[in-house]
């Protein structure tokens, strides 16, 4: 039986970890390393499929806990799938519901079987085993889904940690053994274990062993210091396998994917660019520029002088900031399509520095050019 992802490895930088990979999808191609943007409610929020698709993003996230609440897995299959339900025809990774369902906080509680919870949307109670989380991502036919997992806070007690670590375990088995559908979806595993490296190596050869087409390291860039984080990360890469795609979720910050790149990661996720757009803020090449800023009042220049995306090819700053202040609709279409597009040929930029043994020359020109994080 063969995999519905695989991976290739291209080249391998000779003066960090960096790799340039391909992932291959039923729905299509991935050059690595990618950023994905987020489409939580089966819409990169404020952009159309094809606007997503002319920023040259290759794939994008769905989120199994949104569409299990609303509209229902139920409606997504009978719609012929996710793909096809949101127009977008290229590869769809679906996250498990896991982070989100313990994101809840109290309106939450995790047993062995799983975890009960209350709806965000009506009150109403709920119960997301491994299997129901399966069984969703199964109906919403994503190229990529993930394993349902606990994702601990940050200051969690080490105690609590490796009794969490060791439940993600026994929750990946069994999503392991529910999910059959092996030819059209591929499932990853989640490496969790906190701020302690000893766990995440434990972590790691749990799930290493269960030999699936790809891991993710959870759990980190959850509020620790970066200086932690990059310390755990440092880690984590190498118990995993070369030849397996390695994805590190819910970071897409510009200075955390140049630093996840440089340590081995292939695949990053954020909601920031969406996020920062719809709050009036673009990611340039000279750093984040707050459209809102009366400076920009009569400035007729674009977002970005490096930047060829729709928007800098057709529209100044002083008419970016007139929307925003108007409250137009238009403000956050724009922007959120410069700012994927930003992140998305920085990635461009950074495969082709890693093919060309010069990604460390190219992070240091970005960084020096950015300014401050
Ligand atoms: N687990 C899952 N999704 C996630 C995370 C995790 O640990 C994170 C942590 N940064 C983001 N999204 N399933
Ligand atoms: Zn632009």
């Amino acid at each position: 039986m063969s995999n519905a992802v695989t991976y290739e490895l291209i080249h391998q930088d000779t003066r960090t970890r960096a790799r340039r990979g391909r992932i291959t999808t039923p729905h299509g191609t991935i050059e690595t390393p990618v950023f994905m943007p987020v489409g939580t409610q089966a819409t990169v929020k404020a952009m159309k499929p094809e606007d997503v698709e002319a920023t040259g993003a290759e794939i994008i996230l769905g989120n199994t806990y949104h569409l299990y609440l609303r509209p229902g897995e139920d409606i997504v299959r009978e719609a012929g799938g996710l793909h096809k339900f949101m127009n977008w025809n290229r590869p769809i990774l679906t996250d498990s519901g896991g982070f989100q369902v313990f994101s809840l906080g109290k309106f939450r509680k995790i047993t062995e079987e799983g975890v009960t919870f209350k709806s965000y949307i009506d009150g109403s109670k709920h119960m997301m085993r491994p299997e129901t989380s399966i069984d969703i991502q199964n109906a919403l036919g994503a190229d990529i889904i993930m394993a349902f997992d606990e994702c601990v806070e940050y200051e969690a007690e080490k105690p609590y940690v490796v009794r969490s670590l060791e439940r993600t375990t026994r929750w990946l088995k069994r999503c392991k053994d529910h999910h059959q559908n092996t030819e059209q979806q591929s499932l990853f595993g989640i490496m969790q274990g906190g701020m302690f490296k000893d766990l995440r190596r434990i972590s790691a050869e749990q799930i290493v062993d269960l030999d699936l087409p790809g891991y993710a390291i959870g759990g980190l860039s959850v509020g620790e210091p970066k200086d932690i984080m990059l310390d755990v990360l440092d880690d984590c890469v190498d118990y995993l396998p070369k030849e397996k795609p390695r994805y590190l979720m819910g970071v897409g910050t510009v200075d955390y994917l140049f630093e996840g790149v440089e340590r081995g990661v292939d695949m990053f996720d954020c909601v920031l660019p969406t996020r920062l757009a719809r709050h009036g803020v673009a990611m340039t090449s000279h750093g984040n520029v707050n459209i809102k800023n009366a400076v920009h009042q009569r400035d007729f220049s674009t977002l970005d002088p490096e930047c060829d995306c729709y928007v800098c090819r057709n529209y100044s700053r002083a008419y970016l900031r007139h929307l925003f202040k108007s409250n137009e609709i238009l403000s956050s279409m724009l922007l959120s399509e410069h700012n994927i597009h930003f992140l998305v040929n920085m990635m461009k930029n950074i495969r082709k520095s890693i093919e060309e043994d010069r990604f460390v020359e190219y992070k240091k020109e970005f960084y020096d050019k950015y300014g401050e994080f």
